[in-house]
């Protein structure tokens, strides 16, 4: 399923009712007062959060919404009936701005939130709202209000817990097709990623853990050059960074100082997020370039660098052991990017 993280949907709340005007024909009542009912509330449109869409695929498909009308006002003082609201379901993470003003609306992040994106017209006030002692027999009243109507940008940023990252042709894609169940294409060209693939990593204790493998990031990614602009947006969210260097590559150093510029040039404290080095490939290289690389990475990053080979499965465990370790100490309750600054032993382990 390719993965679609961004919608423009267009949403149109009910119209409120009419007022009515009416007056009180009663036997034995002479010349009966005013009774015309107002008209009921036209139907919002309602966004509500839910932990069972993963994507805004849905709205590839099906992009306009519309709430029910109110209802008239009646004769005898009756108030029109409410248009019933229109209620679509997001996946929890979708960011809802105006499309035309990029104004934010609002942020879904809880299970069964909700949010009103557009309001039902109010209904129209009924003839008995305009009796006065100088009109016994008013003979308007208000017609209904329309619903608001506006074109919706929804954005969904990523909610996976652990991110791949790493130069183009690192391997994130073989690494996360051996890892989980997802079948990204892999091939020996940059930019095979184009969208972000998603997997779910089976641990021992029965559950799964979200990782994402992000497209890759050049130099430059920051300001909008390659895919990456777009792609640093969904590792925002994530707890946990898989930092992926090519052991193949010319310079693993200059590799990795690369991707550590663009995260800290983006900003939202990516740089901080704990963060572990992986370099992978090893398959490929001499166990003195392995070493060599391995010292010279850890001596600049301050960290523990783990080898792997994706396509031969080595030192898969050892580093899904330390992900598991890493993740069960970060606090659920804590927002990523709060906890980033407060961690900041985690990033980089002595
Ligand atoms: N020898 C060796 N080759 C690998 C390993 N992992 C990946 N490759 C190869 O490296 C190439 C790139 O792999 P991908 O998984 O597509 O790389 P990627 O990082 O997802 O690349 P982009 O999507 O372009 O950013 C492919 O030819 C893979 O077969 C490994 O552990 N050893
Ligand atoms: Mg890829």
């Amino acid at each position: 399923m390719r993965f679609i993280d961004q919608a423009e949907i267009w949403v149109k709340a009910g119209k409120g009712g009419d007022g009515m005007v009416a007056f009180r024909r009663e036997k034995y009542v002479p010349a009966g007062g005013p009774a015309g009912g107002n008209g009921g509330r036209g139907g919002s449109v309602v966004f509500q959060a839910s932990n069972h869409l993963q994507t805004l695929l849905d709205f590839k498909y099906n992009h306009q919404f519309t709430a029910a009308d109110g209802k008239r006002g009646g004769p005898k003082n009756l108030t029109g009936a409410s248009g019933q609201d229109r209620l679509i379901e997001v996946p929890c993470g979708t960011v809802v701005y105006h499309a035309d003003t990029l104004e934010l609306l609002g942020d879904l992040t809880t299970d069964g939130q909700t949010l009103i994106v557009a309001q039902g017209g109010k209904g129209g006030l009924g003839n008995k709202h305009f009796l006065s002692n100088r009109n016994r027999a008013p003979e308007h009243a208000l017609p209904g209000l329309p619903g608001e109507e506006y074109r919706l940008r929804l954005e969904l940023k990523l909610l996976a817990e652990v991110g791949i990252i790493g130069l183009p042709n690192a391997g994130k894609s073989t690494l996360i097709s051996v890892l989980s169940a997802a079948q990204p294409k892999i091939a020996d060209y940059p930019f095979t990623t184009l969208v972000p693939n998603l997997g779910v990593v089976p641990r021992a204790t029965g559950d799964g853990t979200v990782f994402a493998d992000i497209p890759g990031l050049i130099a430059g990614a920051h300001a909008g050059v390659g895919l990456g602009h777009d792609f640093l947006r969904h590792v925002e969210r994530t707890r946990l960074l898989l930092h992926l260097i090519d052991a193949t590559a010319s310079d693993p150093v200059q590799d990795y100082q690369t991707i550590q510029q663009e995260l800290s040039a983006y900003g939202q404290d990516l740089y901080q997020r704990p963060q572990l080095l992986v370099l992978n490939k090893i398959d490929a290289i001499e166990p003195e370039r392995q070493s060599q690389w391995q010292t010279e990475l850890e001596h600049i990053s301050g960290g523990p660098v783990y080898l792997i080979s994706a396509v031969a499965q080595q030192g898969l465990d050892t580093l899904l052991h330390r992900v598991w370790d890493v993740l069960d100490h970060l606090s659920d309750e804590v927002e990523p990017s709060i906890l980033s600054d407060s961690a900041l032993s985690i990033p980089r382990e002595k």
